[in-house]
């Protein structure tokens, strides 16, 4: 299969291509991808300029019609559009399928979310005015999404953008063309017009400045690695391009004392090693106070170690491969780190040879860390947790604030009062009582706070903010 951009309602070819492979299996090419020229993304930004007039002005019921004909295909094909995103990423064929429903019911949210009422009428202050205040559409959008949820990041920035009239310039990840091409074919038979929904594939060097700091870009969303997110932030420090970044995170998962043992470790295991723990709300920093440490770490191990590492569209795995080879050399190169910072490594963290040719990594996990050795505080993205000790409640909510992000956090415990003091104390854009800090509902706000975050959050009703600008109106009849 031959992924090609789409530019202006056209496909359009490109001199060069890459290779897209299996994870589980090196020998399974899925397809070959166009690398797009800088030039190529520019025509797409005009194109989408050009559209935007008309659109901005599109009625809502034909842009609700067509996101809701958009998510209702994603859900009919979930079952073939989540093995190939299994077979391109990585992630078992469970929860590629969990992704692909998840972009679906995104699209149906925003379906409806174009329909909900954009403005307040105001009575002015003086006689015979009224204000009215309203959310426009901002204009172009780039959206540059990452490998690890190929089909949900795209839907949930594409949905929010085309249902409040803005049009799109849409880079996916060079690692999964797939899921990002399967999704483009579906907007491209929505009835959108035509230039409202561009894509671009290739190289985020190249393409990212362009689609980045054109001056006809008026609204940049972007998600991925911190390093990638502030090179971005620079590059449009003293423009007025509206930005939405979201970016790493060390989420601390706290369990206390009187937490119940197999919701604690199912919490720990689900937010550290599901998805390959590549997941920026991934439990890496899973903090436990001394009363139940010892119980609790000797049965995350063992649950740990009961996880079946395999090819991600064998029915029997729990746990995929790594995404790619310089994905694996970085897990590989934290656990030897982590061994050298004097952690205790438990289990795991060793390459593992499958029946076939793959990036399979044993999930690892690291006991007795302190707080500022590099593997508690810096992002892995990868099966690589970290477990740190903690005297009491002050000092485990001490622990779990001592990074720099604030993205998702979590803490399991029977007592209500524990749970709304660390609640209300633990910074992050997202807490979670009893439960992963990974795996999100797609109807409500999601975003962190500090270095995980910039802008305004994404999904539910916090996406009208990023995605429409206000303008109050004085009317005087
Ligand atoms: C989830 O945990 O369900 O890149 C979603 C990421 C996040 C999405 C996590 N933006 O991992």
């Amino acid at each position: 299969m031959r992924y090609q951009n789409y530019i202006n309602g056209r496909w359009v070819d490109s001199e060069q291509h890459d290779p897209n492979r299996n994870p589980s299996d090196l020998s399974d090419l899925v397809g070959e991808a166009a690398i797009a020229t800088p030039a190529l993304a520019q025509e797409a930004i005009a194109a989408a300029s050009a559209a935007f007039g008309a659109w901005s002005e599109s009625p809502v019921q034909l842009r609700a019609d067509i996101l809701a004909r958009v998510g209702h295909e994603i859900v009919d094909r979930k079952d073939e559009l989540g093995r190939l995103l299994a077979r391109e990423e990585g992630k078992t064929l469970r929860e590629a399928i969990g992704e692909v429903m998840r972009a679906g019911q995104i699209f149906k949210y925003f379906a409806q979310e174009a329909l909900r009422p954009h403005g307040q009428l105001v009575a002015s202050v003086r006689p015979g005015i009224d204000v009215e205040v309203t959310a426009e559409p901002v204009g172009v959008v780039s959206i540059i999404t990452p490998w690890n949820f190929p089909i949900a990041i795209p839907a949930w920035k594409l949905a929010p953008a085309l249902a409040f009239g803005n049009c799109v310039v849409f880079k996916p990840a060079e690692l999964v063309p797939g899921s990002a091409w399967a999704l483009a074919e579906i907007l491209s038979r929505s009835g959108l017009p035509d230039g409202v929904f561009n894509m671009v594939l290739g190289r985020g060097t190249e393409l990212g400045p362009v689609l980045t700091t054109s001056p006809d870009v008026a609204a940049v969303s972007f998600t991925g690695s911190e390093a990638t997110g502030r090179r971005i932030a620079q590059a449009l420090g003293g423009t007025s391009t509206r930005l939405q970044l979201e970016m790493g995170g060390k989420n601390p998962l706290v369990v206390l004392g009187d937490a119940d043992i197999a919701v604690a470790v199912d919490a720990a295991v689900q937010g550290a090693f599901y998805s390959t723990g590549q997941r920026c709300t991934a439990s890496s920093r899973i903090i436990v106070t001394d009363d139940i440490h010892d119980r609790f770490t000797r049965a995350l191990r063992e649950a740990t170690q009961r996880l079946r590492v395999g090819h991600a569209l064998d029915d029997a795995t729990d746990i995929g491969p790594v995404a790619d080879a310089s994905q694996l050399d970085k897990d590989l190169g934290y656990v030897a780190l982590g061994r050298q910072e004097g952690a205790v490594l438990a289990c795991g963290g060793e390459r593992l040879r499958c029946a076939s040719d793959g990036f399979y990594l044993a999930p690892a996990l690291f006991l007795e860390c302190e707080s500022g050795m590099r593997v508690a505080q810096e992002e892995i993205f990868g099966p690589v947790a970290t477990v740190l000790r903690a005297r009491d409640h002050d000092h485990a909510l001490e622990l779990a604030n001592d990074t720099p992000f604030g993205l998702s956090a979590g803490v399991c415990t029977r007592s209500l009062s524990a749970a709304r003091r660390f609640r209300r104390q633990l910074r992050a854009g997202m807490v979670m009582v009893n439960t992963a800090t990974a795996g999100v509902d797609y109807h409500v706000p999601f975003g962190g706070i500090r270095a995980s975050s910039y802008g305004p959050h994404e999904q539910g009703w916090a996406a009208r903010e990023f995605f429409t600008a206000g303008k109050t109106s004085y009317i005087r009849a």
